[in-house]
């Protein structure tokens, strides 16, 4: 997804390579441009990692046409957010209504102005710039940069299902920075911030898997999901999460850890299954940072 000042990828469908011609002449100069002649092809795009963030769709094309195309495109949520706007020569008013039913942004005829497609494709494109930037934000801690409590909870309910389809095991680790508070009383309050973007980026340059991710939890508190982790993995990465906070030497005067910032850490893993609330997995891995406080700080606890 697109959300910063580079140049955005438009994917132009067509079975006729002629119209696809006039249309990558008419945005190369802009545009970031990719091609597919069919339905199968342009959603095999629209779902890889590289995603076009806009899809400029013919109607009437061999295989599944633009409208089952736009159809599938819409019911993924992998590619659902992508805008898809029709460029065709079906010109009469039920068409063009079945398009945006169906959830196309726009809907234009041919032959088209060029001068009209450019301005609409612009509009576009920089709506979904837009949507991008906002998306973004709403998962995202504005302070140190990792994801939300908001993002935890949601990546937690879908990585939850594709474990318990899988049977696969998901681990969690709890992180809760030692006496912080007098951190906070001792340093200030612009410093406790910097101390926590600090070890957010810290944790999150321990992530060695695509799907694992850092999240702060709440005020000093960071929680860590790691899909496909047993307890064994999980245990190991806490370790590496723990030797790599205190490698910060971030001073603490009043720490428990040889007057440097410190964390406690609670490990849980969890064999997914129906019926079990994925809740049920950060619980434990909250239990056992409780135990990791009580029994002294600075320490691991599974
Ligand atoms: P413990 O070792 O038991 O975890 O002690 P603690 O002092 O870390 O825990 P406590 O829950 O008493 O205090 C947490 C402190 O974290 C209090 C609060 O001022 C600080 N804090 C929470 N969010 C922020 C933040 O965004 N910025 C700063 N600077 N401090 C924060
Ligand atoms: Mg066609
Ligand atoms: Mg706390
Ligand atoms: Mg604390």
């Amino acid at each position: 997804m697109d959300t910063g000042s580079q140049r955005q990828t438009i994917l132009i469908v067509d079975d006729e390579p002629a119209n696809i011609r006039i249309l990558v002449e008419l945005l190369k100069d802009s545009y970031d441009l990719r091609t597919a002649t069919n339905g199968e092809k342009a959603i095999a795009i629209a779902s890889s990692d590289d995603q076009p963030d806009l899809i400029l769709l013919d109607i009437m094309m061999p295989g599944i046409n633009g409208y089952e195309t736009c159809r599938r495109l819409k019911a993924d949520e992998r590619t659902s957010h992508i805008p898809v706007f029709f460029i065709t020569s079906r010109n009469n008013e039920q068409d063009e209504l079945e398009g945006l039913r169906i959830g196309a942004v726009d809907y234009i005829t041919k032959p088209f102005s060029p001068a009209i497609i450019r301005a609409r494709v612009r509009t576009h494109a920089k709506l979904a710039r837009f949507q991008g930037i906002l998306e973004q934000q709403s998962y995202t801690d504005g302070l140190t940069g990792c994801a939300n409590r908001r993002r935890l909870e949601e990546y937690l309910a879908t990585a939850w299902v594709s474990a318990c389809r899988e049977g696969a095991s998901l681990a969690c680790i709890m992180i809760d920075l030692d006496h912080f508070k007098a951190f906070n009383d001792f340093y200030g309050h612009l410093a406790g911030d910097d101390c926590l973007r600090q070890v957010a980026h810290a944790l999150q340059g321990q992530m060695q898997r695509k799907t694992d991710i850092v999240a702060r939890y709440g005020g000093e508190e960071f929680c860590c999901l790691l899909p496909g982790t047993d307890l064994e993995g999980a245990s190991l990465m806490a370790h590496k999460l723990h030797e790599a906070v205190l490698a910060l030497q971030i001073p603490h005067e009043e720490s428990s850890a040889g007057l440097i910032v410190s964390i406690s850490l609670g490990v849980a893993a969890r064999q997914a299954q129906t019926g079990i609330e994925p809740d049920s997995l950060v619980k434990a891995a909250d239990m056992a940072l409780y135990a990791a406080k009580t029994s002294g700080r600075n320490r691991i606890c599974l």
